[in-house]
């Protein structure tokens, strides 16, 4: 995977979406086929699938049979595989709850220290990172587990989930990524994940290396960026952002992807072809993910009839964006 996502960067980038087969706008995966040809936003306007296909696991670690947005996990194993098979990739986040006050992801009250080695709710999260291996592992195409790439603890630089910024200290949360990762590789045996560590939008004073675990814990580099209906203020970003990650990614020998992105509701004329484009099309990114269709006050792709529906088959024309066909033709020579 890691090989096919260097030859990618080489010709362009994976236009990818959180979500796409497993729901859009008024229909949802559940009342659909079972295997390809699925349903899919972008596919009702563009003719093809996103390249990559972005999943999350938030729930699992309770063993829930859906995740938190409504996802059953027998069914995102389905599309996982069949996005793979199929020529596509998996990306995953992890939406994970607070392990010490049993809220949600956006729950601040600290806990990272709690949970790693030495700390109460240690056995705790080592059954939740059990519960993650167990899923990984069996999301299999010929008895072989596929490629994930796993997005986890993201956007840690903000304060709004658990493990960001302010709700704990920078040596607990490189502790808590390495015992992650450690566990689920030594201890439990997945060997298919690849890591992707991704801060939000860096704010001047940010340091993108601040929460970094090490080269031998991460293996693509990311950022997420979304536009707040500031389009000024969101190409600055992008520029600044993704030439600081470029530099990153070329000294610590990485692969670097716009691991999230989007402007909610789409009502920026153009986004796609004028307000993106131009500023992504040579940064050296492997993959952009744009966030989920959920309803239509919470979408990032343009589905039939929405505004920016032409934008986005200009878009999909425009040499860089590949698709899943596009990417079909890409082939690892052995
Ligand atoms: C956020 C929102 C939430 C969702 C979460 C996990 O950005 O889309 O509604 O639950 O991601 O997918």
């Amino acid at each position: 995977m890691h090989k096919k996502l260097f030859l990618i960067s080489k010709e362009g980038f994976a236009v990818s979406q959180q979500d796409a087969t497993s729901y859009g706008i008024g229909w949802k995966y559940a009342d659909q086929q079972t295997a390809m040809p699925l349903k899919s936003d972008v596919y009702d306007v563009v003719n093809d699938y996103p390249a990559g296909f972005g999943f999350d696991i938030g729930g699992i670690e309770y063993a829930h049979t859906h995740n938190l947005d409504g996802v059953a996990f027998t069914d995102m194993k389905t599309l996982m595989v069949e996005a793979y098979k199929n020529g596509g990739f998996v990306t995953v986040s992890w939406h994970l709850g607070n392990p010490v006050s049993g809220g949600n992801s956006w729950d601040t009250t600290p806990a990272v220290s709690d949970i790693i080695e030495g700390g109460a709710y240690h056995e705790t999260y080592k059954l939740w990172v059990k519960r993650v291996a167990d899923f990984f592992k069996s999301v299999t195409y010929k008895n072989k587990p596929i490629p994930i790439i796993f997005r986890p603890f993201h956007e840690m630089n903000g304060s709004w989930f658990w493990w960001g910024d302010k709700n704990c200290n920078t040596i607990d949360y490189i502790k808590l990524w390495r015992e992650t990762v450690n566990l689920l590789r030594d201890e439990y045996n997945v060997h298919n994940v690849l890591y992707v560590y991704s801060p939000n939008k860096l704010n001047a004073t940010d340091e993108y290396l601040k929460y970094y675990p090490a080269d031998a814990y991460v293996d693509i580099l990311g950022i997420d960026i979304y536009d707040f209906y500031n389009t000024e203020d969101f190409i600055k970003s992008v520029q600044h952002d993704l030439n600081i990650v470029k530099n990153t990614a070329e000294t610590h020998n990485k692969l670097f992807a716009f691991t999230e992105t989007g402007l909610e509701k789409l009502n920026t004329a153009a986004w796609f072809t004028n307000t993106l484009y131009p500023y992504i099309k040579d940064s050296g990114i492997c993959w952009i993910l744009f966030w989920r269709n959920h309803t239509t006050n919470h979408f990032y792709m343009p589905y039939k009839k929405q505004a920016l529906e032409n934008d986005l088959i200009e878009f999909s024309e425009l040499p860089k964006t590949l698709f899943l066909k596009d990417i079909q033709k890409i082939k690892i020579k052995k």
